[in-house]
């Protein structure tokens, strides 16, 4: 084959090539050991030296030329495959990000926090107490023994004996936090001031403002010279704290065996602000907490001396201080897993 044709299909065959690898055997075909350009040249030997020099020089011309080439269409296949890559790999960073959800804290819970920080505040620890109790934490110790009708104040879950049988004292979901002052104090001697948030149970009808299983937070306070004024300030600050300045409270006379003399705090209705509504059963104030002086007989049974300590304990709900913050309207809202309402907090 003559030269210029040789140099034609070369150029053309080059220009086909879009892979490395056909690159490299197209060196091969026409530059290799066995190449049909490096056998031109070491057929050279064969011509007498006029067309030697001749062919010679055109050989060696189309050799680099072809050297050049291939080089440069390397280059132009790397290049082409880096462009094909980063097209695949274009990211547009303009586009606007997918918002992920963040969840949040329960309303419950965040009120929790609220009030923990207000009593820790003043001087309070937050201790823990178990859902699951026997009848004399729950009933006993806190001056409310067996048969007597104030058991009645407390519609309860009982648990079922196991098989045990007869295993004294009876199993039961606990009706308020106040067992766990008992559990405190017979760990603990006084002075001591804590409170003790947590979920109790009760087998009643449920409405607006009765749930049958709801949060409470218990405080109890023992000292020398624990008095009445001491309660109310305690209270007084709190109400403030975690209302406004502007809140209303009412104390009213009531019974607990466990508290002598014994008092209900009732909040404004903020819903219906005192107007009545049936959140509030139309009274337009909603009660938010039993309390009152710890009874002797209840410092007694866990061997504290009434005559040397005194002091008071409260159990507020918490569900109800949320939704007096809040103006919800329904106590059922808190346990309805509804996204629309939680979303609000
Ligand atoms: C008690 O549970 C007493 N242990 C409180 C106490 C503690 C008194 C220490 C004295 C000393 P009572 O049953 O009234 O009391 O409940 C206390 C508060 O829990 C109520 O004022 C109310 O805010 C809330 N509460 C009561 N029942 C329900 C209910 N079914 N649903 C939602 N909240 C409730």
């Amino acid at each position: 084959m003559d030269i210029k044709n040789l140099k034609k299909q070369a150029q053309k065959e080059l220009n086909l090539l879009v892979k490395i690898d056909d690159l490299k055997e197209f060196e091969k075909k026409y530059l290799g050991k066995k190449g049909k350009v490096t056998e031109l040249l070491k057929s050279l030997k064969n011509l007498p030296q006029k067309e030697r020099r001749l062919i010679g020089k055109e050989a060696n011309e189309l050799r680099d030329k072809l050297m050049l080439a291939i080089k440069a269409k390397k280059e132009e296949i790397k290049r082409n495959e880096i462009e094909e890559k980063e097209k695949q790999e274009w990211i547009d960073i303009t586009v606007p990000a997918k918002k992920i959800e963040k969840g949040h804290l329960h309303p419950l819970t965040q009120v929790a926090e609220k009030v923990e920080e207000i009593f820790m505040s003043l001087g309070f620890s937050v201790i823990e107490g178990p859902e699951i109790e026997n009848e004399w934490y729950n009933f006993d110790a806190l001056n409310i023994p067996k048969d007597h009708p104030a058991r009645d104040l407390w519609d309860t879950f009982w648990i079922k004996e196991p098989s045990t049988k007869n295993q004294e004292p009876k199993l039961l979901l606990r009706t308020h936090t106040s067992p766990v002052q008992i559990h405190y104090m017979e760990k603990h001697k006084p002075p001591l001031r804590i409170i003790s948030p947590g979920r109790i149970y009760r087998y009643e009808a449920t409405d607006a403002s009765h749930e049958i299983n709801f949060y409470q937070v218990e405080g109890l306070m023992i000292d020398k010279d624990t008095s009445v004024a001491n309660f109310y300030f305690i209270m007084e600050e709190f109400f403030k704290s975690f209302f406004g300045k502007e809140t209303k409270i009412r104390l009213r006379p009531s019974f607990f065996p466990f508290t002598e003399p014994s008092f209900e705090i009732d909040v404004l209705c903020s819903i219906c602000k005192g107007k009545g509504c049936s959140v509030c059963s139309q009274r337009g104030w909603i009660e938010i907490a039993g309390a009152g002086m710890v009874h002797p007989n209840v410092l007694k049974a866990v061997k504290i001396n009434p005559k040397n300590w005194q002091g008071f304990a409260f159990g507020m709900g918490l569900d109800r201080l949320a939704m007096m913050k809040y103006k919800i309207n329904d106590i059922r809202l808190f346990y309805s897993s509804d996204l629309r309402f939680l979303k609000q907090f």
